[in-house]
């Protein structure tokens, strides 16, 4: 979909290497003899393919390691509230790729995805979903407070548009510093419709703050569909009325997202200030594990799952000869073992002394009456 801001940066520069890719091995293009004759280039294990594996095996993660969270809150191991992100995978993926470990990530109650793509271990994620210490948030924010300072992913947050302004406060904090990181907020297409939006969307256009609005545009706002609560739907276009650099881009398509990700930050790093990106996407599940889902036609999600964003990635890759049915069970095993390894971690990690409860909690009459 073409960009639809007022400047129309250039063309994506090839990927570089994030912490992640960087320290993952890279092989190059090899020749063979084909049956027919002459010598064929096959593009197996090129850097690219490899590139395009790392993002089939992070996206494969997210969704199994929600598909085990249903399991495991069908049995009452996980309780409270529960957002999948199963059918969004590529957003996550994708535009973590255009960061690097000094940026900053603020995300929503619907954040596991999130937080798996920007490296939190499986293992970190699901004691904290349990409630135990050794959680990346020491078992106190459970679902949807997922946090690691130590890489800058400062949070979900359960308020609907309540990481924007927190997102436009770190990003103001790293401008003044003279630093050239960048913020990447995450939000729903609901939180459109909040004042926190708009003065974030605001300010940070007027002080041209480092920061990467991503709107994940699922179309619903819980059971409400955008299209009964916005007047005009097309929200990249509203974005640019502040005077920052906006389009829409197929959220179903990781490489897609990872393209305009890299154009936006790069724009971002060379002081251009906001960039909004509307990512257009589905969750094929309901919007939490208490919501019946009656407010959606079987047969819009059917089609939207046409485009997984995960057999798009698949059968690209298997129409160029790049995946094998052996390096897909290879890959699944793999992330079998990481998410066995973080169940089994999880039943055995504590809980949190109940001494420990007025840990944390700054207010001094509290304390008295502990
Ligand atoms: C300020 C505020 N209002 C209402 C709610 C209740 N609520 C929780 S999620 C949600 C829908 C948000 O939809 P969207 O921003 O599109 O994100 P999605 O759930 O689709 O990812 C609402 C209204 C809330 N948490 N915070
Ligand atoms: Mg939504």
């Amino acid at each position: 979909m073409s960009p639809a801001g007022t400047t129309r940066a250039k063309k994506a520069p090839a990927p570089q290497k994030t912490a992640r890719t960087a320290a993952k091995k890279t092989t190059t293009m090899k020749k063979t003899k084909s049956a027919r004759g002459p010598t064929t280039r096959v593009p197996a294990a090129g850097p690219d393919t490899a590139h395009r594996m790392d993002l089939l095996e992070d996206m494969l993660r997210i969704r199994r390691f929600e598909e085990r969270c249903v399991e495991l809150y069908s049995a009452a191991k996980i309780r409270g509230f529960v957002h999948l992100y199963i059918g969004e995978e590529a957003v996550a993926v994708g535009v973590n790729e255009a960061l690097t470990p000094e940026d900053a990530v603020v995300s929503t109650y619907r954040e596991h995805g999130h937080a798996l793509a920007r490296g939190i271990t499986a293992e970190a994620v699901m004691a904290e979903m349990y409630g135990r210490t050794t959680g990346c948030s020491g078992g106190r924010g459970g679902s949807m407070h997922l946090f690691d300072a130590s890489r800058r992913f400062y949070g979900g947050n359960a308020i609907v548009a309540g990481g924007l302004p927190l997102a436009a406060g770190l990003a103001l904090a790293d401008h003044m510093r003279g630093q050239t990181h960048v913020t990447c907020c995450f939000f729903g297409d609901g939180a459109f419709a909040e004042g926190e939006f708009h003065e974030t969307a605001n300010l940070a256009a007027l002080w041209k703050l480092p920061l990467l609005l991503i709107c994940e545009n699922n179309l619903y706002a819980m059971g409400t569909a955008l299209e009964r609560h916005e007047a005009q739907t097309d929200l990249a276009m509203r974005a640019t009325s502040y005077g920052m650099v906006a389009w829409a881009v197929d959220g179903m398509d990781v490489e897609a997202v990872e393209r305009a990700a890299r154009q936006a930050v790069e724009g971002i790093r060379a002081g251009t200030g906001p960039h909004f990106l509307e990512l257009r996407t589905y969750r094929f599940r309901a919007h939490s594990m208490y919501d019946p889902d009656r407010y959606r036609e079987k047969g819009e999600i059917e089609q939207w799952k046409s485009r997984d964003p995960i057999s798009l990635l698949t059968d690209r890759m298997r129409e160029n000869s790049e995946l094998s049915d052996e390096d897909v069970a290879r890959i699944e095993q793999r992330i079998t073992a990481e998410v066995d390894h973080a169940v089994e971690a999880a039943e055995q990690a504590p809980e949190e002394p109940v001494e420990h409860l007025l840990h944390h909690v700054t207010s001094s009459s509290a304390r008295a009456v502990g």
